[in-house]
């Protein structure tokens, strides 16, 4: 048995990652189609080793008899067609920021709300987090279950890939100008990107603090606590694929670095990878490609009476959007929650 599966979205970064994740990971899928914009109908996309989809206009596509439809098109076009194809009978995984604080939208990580999914019936739509929320909250989990969080600090280090092709383009292009001595131009990022970091991702709200931040502050409460104070300062830096984040965390009882480092081993979805010696933790580079949330350098925090600190790293592609939806669809397979 499999699902009639499409994915919105299908030449971007995240939905050539989305195809390759579920042939990857064997989901079973009878039918799969691949669809973007007008502009991009015509192309071609790879699914598994084999298979080559010839990319649909979704404009014009009729969802009626598609099982799943895994989404990463852009806030605007998911607004218009996620509810389209929900209304044909459609379950919907949406990567996008559309949908996530709706409160009859399940926003889901596998390893930390699993059973939020049973919500998803009225709307058919699932939301996927952002994806510095993603790798966070995976790490965060643990330690809540030990001492509950009262208040976390982040600064995150976000990789272009994150902004899409043309933004890895743009790193490419400056770094290769810099050596050549024709500089190029930033297009897609508000400052030079290469041999520099920038404090702005996505754009600015009243209070000072971008969206990319809020997002960060909202989402974790909506999906681990809604107790939980989340400070974030969101940085973009020259890496191509993979967010690091400083994590800094304040438990409202006592919990030891041996405790943590234990939960952490243990929990689904993470690596520790913590050696206190030259080299002895990840990078973005180390993660690329890779599923895991990778946690390193965790260390006591001696500044607050329950404190912990931290740095985790994910591959934003895969954890932190592709990987992630698929899961959501593996974990409504099991809860049989995707009916045929
Ligand atoms: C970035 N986190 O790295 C963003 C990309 O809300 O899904 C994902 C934006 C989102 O630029």
């Amino acid at each position: 048995m499999g699902y009639r599966v499409a994915v919105v979205g299908a030449t971007g970064n995240v939905g050539r990652e989305m195809l390759k994740t579920l042939a990857e990971r064997q989901f079973p899928v009878s039918e799969a189609i691949a669809l973007a914009s007008p502009r991009s109908a015509g192309q071609q996309v790879s699914f598994g080793e084999e298979q080559v989809l010839k990319v649909r206009n979704l404009e014009t596509f009729d969802f009626k008899g598609t099982d799943l439809a895994l989404f990463s098109p852009g806030a605007a076009v998911s607004a218009v067609h996620a509810p389209r194809a929900a209304a044909a009978g459609c379950v919907v995984i949406d990567n996008t920021s559309q949908f996530r604080m709706d409160h009859d939208v399940p926003l889901v990580v596998p390893e930390v709300n699993p059973q939020a999914l049973e919500g998803f019936r009225k709307r058919r739509i699932i939301a996927n987090p952002n994806c510095s929320t993603i790798q966070m909250v995976v790490a965060l989990k643990p330690l809540h279950e030990i001492a509950r969080i009262r208040r976390v600090v982040v600064s995150t280090y976000q990789s272009v890939s994150g902004a899409g092709k043309e933004a890895m383009d743009e790193l490419f292009t400056q770094t290769r100008g810099i050596f050549v001595n024709d500089p190029a131009t930033p297009e897609i990022f508000t400052k030079p990107i290469a041999f520099n970091c920038i404090p702005h991702i996505d754009r600015f709200l009243d209070d000072g603090f971008t969206k990319e931040e809020w997002k960060m502050a909202v989402e974790t409460r909506k999906i681990l606590d809604p107790d939980i104070q989340v400070v974030a300062t969101a940085v973009r830096v020259p890496a191509f694929i993979g967010h690091g984040e400083a994590v800094h965390v304040e438990f409202e009882s006592e919990i030891t670095v041996n405790q943590a480092w234990d939960a952490l081993r243990e929990a689904p979805g993470i690596t520790v990878l913590d050696r206190r010696e030259d080299g002895g933790y990840a990078t973005q580079v180390d993660v690329a490609g890779e599923d895991p949330v990778f946690v390193s350098r965790l260390r006591r925090d001696p500044t607050v009476p329950h404190g912990l600190a931290f740095w985790c790293v994910g591959d934003n592609l895969r954890k932190g959007a592709a990987l992630n939806a698929v899961q959501i669809a593996e974990e409504m397979v099991q809860r049989g929650l995707l009916g045929r």
